[in-house]
């Protein structure tokens, strides 16, 4: 399976359910590991910009993107490592965006999280804020007027993005159109520094769904088995015509919004309560009570997953950057596009009319 990630491939999550449930373990193994990693390179001065981490999300970040099959759209946003290694990303396009190679996704052009392979699915984040599931949005309904049937988009969202007008009108438009869209809601109690309580007056985020028509189900993001469990239905039903879902996972943010926040604001009553259950371990924990004599074998996905991570590190420290003078920073459009987009602004400063092909 690990190997199968270094190879650009999907995790299949094919077997019985204990063996998911080891997959996904994993996969939050290898992206706890990569997101320290990079953490440590962030403290050392060889990141420039900002590192976020997924600690603490790994569990419904994992579920998320093992849910999905090849054909379908999945929009990670900042606290996603652990879905995008499951839904087929290397490692390698993590560690290149992050150093800047212009071997990376994005040609060593956006440092960090946003980056993605529209082609396999991946969409590269624009904002963390409830700017992608319209553009799910989009793909759906194109593959609709395409004539392409049983494939799913699913994008991730925290509790701040669901004060934001982009996310009510991306499921208002999503309910009518009855798209496949999974809307994934991590909870993780505070958006930046501002607190549930300041967020919304709900009781409870589901409770946004209702308003749409749209079907949505709470989880225990601390919980490995009931995000895969809560997944896997959620997509199947967006699969089977169902339309839109709304899943709300309840978990703890376990770091600052990003390696440059302290996170003090957080409440220690919070960390101490069930939401501060570290769903790594508690994975971890499920495994060696329910398969004792295999724990050596947990060690040895530790030692190889560091491994990966620390191959992909050595790979890309000897990796370029883009030289400026030869690089057309065309990392995801083409040449083509921005011709026609330069071709176009004389006709727009003379107020002319657009004869778009
Ligand atoms: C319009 C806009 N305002 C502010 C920001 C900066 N910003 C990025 S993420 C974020 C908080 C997001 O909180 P939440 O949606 O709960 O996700 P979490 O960080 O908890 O995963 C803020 C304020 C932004 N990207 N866009």
């Amino acid at each position: 399976m690990v190997e199968a990630v270094l190879e650009h491939q999907r995790v299949e999550p094919t077997g019985s359910f204990p063996e998911l449930y080891a997959k996904a373990y994993r996969v939050m193994l290898l992206a706890r590991i990569l997101d320290e990693k990079l953490a440590s390179l962030y403290r050392t001065g060889k990141i420039t910009g900002g590192c976020f981490l997924g600690r603490g999300q790994e569990a419904l970040s994992a579920a998320t993107g093992l849910a999905l099959r090849n054909g379908d759209v999945f929009a990670p946003l900042i606290r996603d490592a652990a879905g995008r290694l499951a839904f087929g990303e290397p490692v390698l396009d993590a560690v290149r965006t992050y150093l800047g190679s212009a071997l990376g996704p994005m040609r060593g052009r956006d440092g960090n999280v946003h980056r993605g392979r529209p082609r396999e699915g991946v969409l590269a984040m624009i904002s963390h804020l409830g700017a992608m599931p319209a553009v799910v949005n989009g793909i759906l309904f194109a593959r609709r007027l395409k004539g392409i049937q049983g494939t799913v988009g699913a994008a991730s969202l925290g509790d701040g993005a669901t004060s934001t007008g982009a996310f009510h009108e991306a499921l208002n438009q999503a309910a009518i159109e009855k798209l496949p869209l999974v809307l994934v809601v991590a909870n993780n109690q505070y958006a930046y520094s501002t607190p549930n309580t300041r967020q919304f007056a709900c009781a409870d985020l589901t409770d946004k769904a209702v308003g749409y028509g749209v079907e949505a189900r709470k989880l225990d993001g601390t919980d490995l088995a009931a995000c895969l469990r809560g997944l896997g239905e959620a997509v199947r039903r967006a699969r089977a015509g169902h339309g839109p879902q709304l899943v709300v996972a309840e978990l703890l943010r376990m770091c600052g919004h990003g390696e440059h926040d302290d996170a003090s604001y957080i409440d220690p009553r919070i960390k101490q309560s069930p939401l501060g259950r570290d769903c790594l371990r508690a994975a971890e924990q499920h495994l060696r009570e329910t398969q004792p004599a295999d724990s050596g074998q947990l060690d040895a996905w530790r030692r190889e997953a560091q491994q990966q991570v620390d191959e992909a590190i050595a790979t890309v420290q000897r990796e370029a950057g883009p030289d400026p003078s030869t690089e057309d920073w065309c990392a995801l459009s083409t040449r083509h596009l921005i011709g026609i987009h330069s071709e176009l602004l004389p006709a727009v400063a003379a107020g002319g009319v657009l004869d778009l092909p």
